[in-house]
């Protein structure tokens, strides 16, 4: 009878996910049953009242909720729990930990990240929770306006049981961005869409899942406001996504562990998320220039010539790298004597030429060598740090190595001093400044074991995008074991634990800031390393998804991020390499890699066209890297984020809402790309009420509206800049070092009332900890009513002299004075920019630039 009561379509919470579904299994599930022609929509749903737990108390104090609850329906999946717990944490006034738990037995929690469990007062609540004791369930309300955030009643009940935990709720908005890693378009689909995630060896394609777990969206309700929810679960899941609109997740193990973050813009929710999780890391000056690499230079001499010759050719650039290519039988720490002799003095080299070199690392150590030749392999047994298989034996794949491979268990205590060992004896070597590590999903090229079958999957819930074999699909059998736990619970995490190991290795032996660059991911990660997407195809296609793909890991708390530039699998063409790099040369992290077998794609052997392109693409950003640097320096700090999505900064604009061809550095810039092959132009959106102006000429692009641009007006300003900038070397080769001596312009683009406003963070770019022991400068820049001023926030650390300051949009000038003293200035009426020149200002005393308009004549 409850299944006469009708049902909209979009509300069916579907009841029999797995493959298979039909009626009799339906019903016996008690559930309801009926065909329907919307296309997705479920035909097995729950009735409208599931009730698998009834409300046995609830208990609430002024840091929180606790409610209990006992099973009152059999599910029909095993080990349910009898009775469930609900742990409402009023964590601040912006953040609520909902934690769906056994209340009987110890589950499973992933210990990464760490989550300071710090309760801050709670004066000003931003949501409550409502609790009905006669139905299973909860409700968030956000106070200002009422509007509820979770609808969790209702929903399917909860589904609580040992490998199957399932919830849903209904959301307030269309607009959900976030769950990952995956390839899409920004916005998410409500069409039933479900996106499976665990860490996965899989080159970027739709509709599968990759190489991160991220169970972190962002919502844009429908009055500007926004909201994120992050599940801190390890474990393989869905997340399915529904026009109701709803949510409904499903896990395979752990807890139901959510944090909700009420915002209220896009930026708070990022930055309660990054609270929570770890805020990104200060990558050093070098890592924000660009860098190159290719799969199998095969050499150490190819490797000399592409470095000198896109050098040569005056394309600024910082690090050159070397993937597996330059190892000894593709074992970590050690390097091919023959094909890389002389290795050691060329990393020399680069560092003499001021610029940085990386290498790439696996974790899969090689089994394959005789006891004493290889001593990774004998070190880590002696410190019995690898991950083993259900005999206690360390658990043997095969990767790049010539026999086998085994992994180290980064849970393990000793594995921190293993890997750190292991790093610092190759670094006497060979001298590299930061660490590539790759297949960290981990990835395995068998599926499972080498000696023998994985103790069998057998799974009440299989997430959709799974391969047929199993979870096990590529990587190392779910019954493996590391100190913290089964690979089933661990999987996810095995590349943050990587990364923590790594981080702390190499500042220890470096002394210095590390750059780390991780494939896989997990929450927290952004807190130890940056990250890139993979394994993406050389074509237009991929070439757009790169803006979604940095956007969602912009919303993950990983700022430091950037797709391969010109394309990783197969050969690109000079047309797409010369928009890629157009592209590419404003990701946060910008690097050229290439496949072993794809035709070589630096710059240089794609000749004069993506030469010319580049170079003047990477003279820009290189021009940006101080407003770069201080956006990354705000992320560390504040958690604010780089690369953005226009919404973030017009979140009242619904017409922003879905764009994901176009994207923000900070709030001054915007960076577009022509994404369309045998396109000259493309259409951008420029939201006002404030103009934009074209960086290169000043000239005003568009205010609110569409419009098209080429490629000379691909970095566009707003109304109500100011932009601290460097021109790098006009002769030589360039890179961030030799830029970072020269002085510094100021661009001001005022917005429709004269006002504008920017700041520098500075500091020597490498140290550890520079904002921390207040070895830096800060300063912030005002302007109105024709005067700029700047103010020194703090100043601990030199910073260079301002010879140039550009203002935009303005009518004819009078007069100039700097520091009260008349200044030396040019005015061109077409673009109406004022050019105040050949100024050698110090900013260790604050500043004053005035300049007066002409009164205008009739
Ligand atoms: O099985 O190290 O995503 O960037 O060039 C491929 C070789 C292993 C995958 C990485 C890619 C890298 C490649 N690696």
């Amino acid at each position: 009878e409850l299944c006469a009561r009708i049902v909209d379509d979009d509300l069916r919470f579907d009841c029999y996910p797995q493959f298979g579904a039909n009626e009799e299994g339906c019903v016996k599930r008690g559930c309801c049953w009926k065909v329907t022609d919307t296309q997705n929509a479920p035909y097995c749903f729950y009735p409208p009242q599931y009730e698998t737990y009834q409300f046995v108390n609830s208990t609430e104090n002024k840091h929180g909720m606790t409610v209990y609850y006992s099973r009152s329906y059999d599910t029909g999946y095993p080990g349910q729990f009898s009775v469930a717990r609900i742990d409402f944490n009023y964590l601040s006034n912006e953040i609520l930990q909902i934690k769906i738990s056994d209340a009987e037995h110890k589950r499973f929690e992933p210990a990464y990240p760490e989550v300071p469990m710090v309760f801050n007062s709670v004066s000003e609540m931003k949501y409550r929770v409502q609790v009905d004791s006669s139905a299973v369930g909860f409700k968030v309300v956000r106070n200002s306006d009422n509007v509820t955030i979770w609808d969790a009643q209702n929903t399917g009940g909860m589904i609580l049981s040992d490998k199957f935990l399932q919830f849903s709720a209904i959301l307030p908005t269309n607009y959900t961005y976030g769950l990952g890693e995956k390839q899409d378009r920004f916005l998410n689909d409500l069409n039933w869409k479900t996106h499976t995630i665990f860490n996965n060896d899989q080159p970027p394609t739709e509709n599968v899942h990759l190489y991160g777990s991220h169970p972190f969206y962002l919502a844009l309700e429908t009055n500007g406001n926004s909201h994120g929810v992050i599940l801190l679960n390890s474990n393989a899941m869905d997340i399915v996504l529904q026009p109701t609109p709803a949510i409904t997740y499903r896990t395979i193990g752990g807890v139901l562990n959510f944090y909700m973050f009420l915002g209220p813009s896009p930026s708070d929710v990022v930055a309660q998320y990054t609270e929570i999780i770890g805020k990104p890391f200060m990558p050093p000056y070098w890592a924000l220039g660009f860098h190159l690499c290719k799969y199998n230079y095969g050499s150490l001499n190819v490797t000399r010539d592409v470095w000198q010759k896109n050098r040569d050719a005056g394309i600024p650039f910082d690090v050159q790298w070397n993937d597996l290519d330059y190892m000894s039988k593709g074992n970590d720490f050690t390097y091919d004597t023959d094909k890389f002799s002389g290795f050691p003095d060329f990393v020399k080299t680069v560092h003499e030429a001021g610029m940085h070199y990386v290498l790439l690392f696996d974790p899969g150590v090689s089994a394959s060598e005789k006891p004493g030749e290889y001593p990774p392999f004998d070190r880590g047994l002696e410190m019995d740090i690898f991950v083993k298989n259900s005999t206690d034996q360390p658990f043997v794949g095969k990767v790049w190595n010539r026999i086998s491979t085994v992994w180290p268990d980064f849970t393990h205590p000793n594995t921190t001093a293993y890997w750190k060992e292991m790093m610092a004896d190759f670094h006497r070597k060979v001298n590299f400044d930061g660490a590539w590590i790759d297949m960290n999903e981990p990835s395995n090229f068998l599926s499972g074991s080498m000696y023998g079958e994985c103790t069998p999957e057998e799974l009440p819930y299989k997430p959709i995008s799974i391969a047929a074999e199993g979870l096990k699909h590529k990587t190392l059998c779910m019954d493996a074991k590391h100190h913290a736990g089964a690979h089933y619970d661990i999987h996810n995490l095995y590349a943050i634990t990587e990364a923590v190991a790594t981080n702390s290795a190499l500042a220890e032996i470096r002394g210095k800031r590390p750059l780390i660059i991780s494939r896989a991911s997990s929450p927290g990660l952004g807190h130890f390393a940056g990250h890139w997407s993979g394994d993406v195809f050389s074509k237009w296609h991929d070439l757009k998804a790169s803006i979604p793909q940095l956007l969602s890991f912009s919303l993950f708390g990983v700022p430091l991020m950037g797709a391969d530039i010109c394309g990783f699998i197969g050969d690109t063409t000079p047309e797409l390499c010369k928009r890629w790099m157009q592209l590419g040369a404003f990701y946060p992290f910008s690097r050229n890699h290439n496949s072993d077998t794809a035709k070589p794609q630096d710059p240089v052997s794609m000749g004069e066209s993506v030469v010319d392109a580049s170079r003047t693409a990477l003279r820009m950003r290189y021009r940006l890297l101080p407003y770069y640097y201080t956006l990354f320096w705000r992320a560390h700090i504040d958690s604010a984020t780089v690369a953005r999505p226009l919404f973030f900064e017009f979140p009242q604009d619904p017409r922003v809402y879905s764009i994901d061809t176009q994207f923000l550095i900070g709030d001054h810039i915007m960076i577009t790309g022509i994404l369309e092959e045998g396109a000259n132009s493309t259409n951008v959106f420029y939201p006002g009420p404030n103009p934009w102006y074209s960086f290169n000429t000043g000239k005003q692009l568009a205010v609110d509206s569409w419009r098209s641009i080429g490629d000379d007006e691909m970095v566009a300003v707003r109304g109500g800049s100011i932009l601290v900038l460097q021109e790098p070397p006009v002769k030589g080769p360039v890179n961030t070092g030799n830029t970072r001596s020269l002085p510094l312009q100021i661009l001001i683009a005022p917005d429709t009332v004269g006002v504008a406003s920017g700041e520098l963070y500075w500091d020597d770019g490498d140290s550890l900890n520079s904002y921390e022991e207040k070895k830096y400068t800060h300063i912030v820049f005002k302007v109105k009513e024709n005067e700029l001023t700047s103010s020194i926030q703090w100043w601990g650390y030199g910073v260079p002299s301002i010879n140039k300051i550009k203002v935009f949009a303005q009518n004819p000038i009078k007069t100039v004075t700097v520091n009260n003293a008349a200044a030396t200035f040019s005015y061109d009426q077409k673009t109406r920019v004022l050019t105040i020149l050949n100024i050698n200002v110090n900013l260790d005393r604050s500043l004053s630039v005035k300049w007066t308009i002409q009164k205008m004549t009739q």
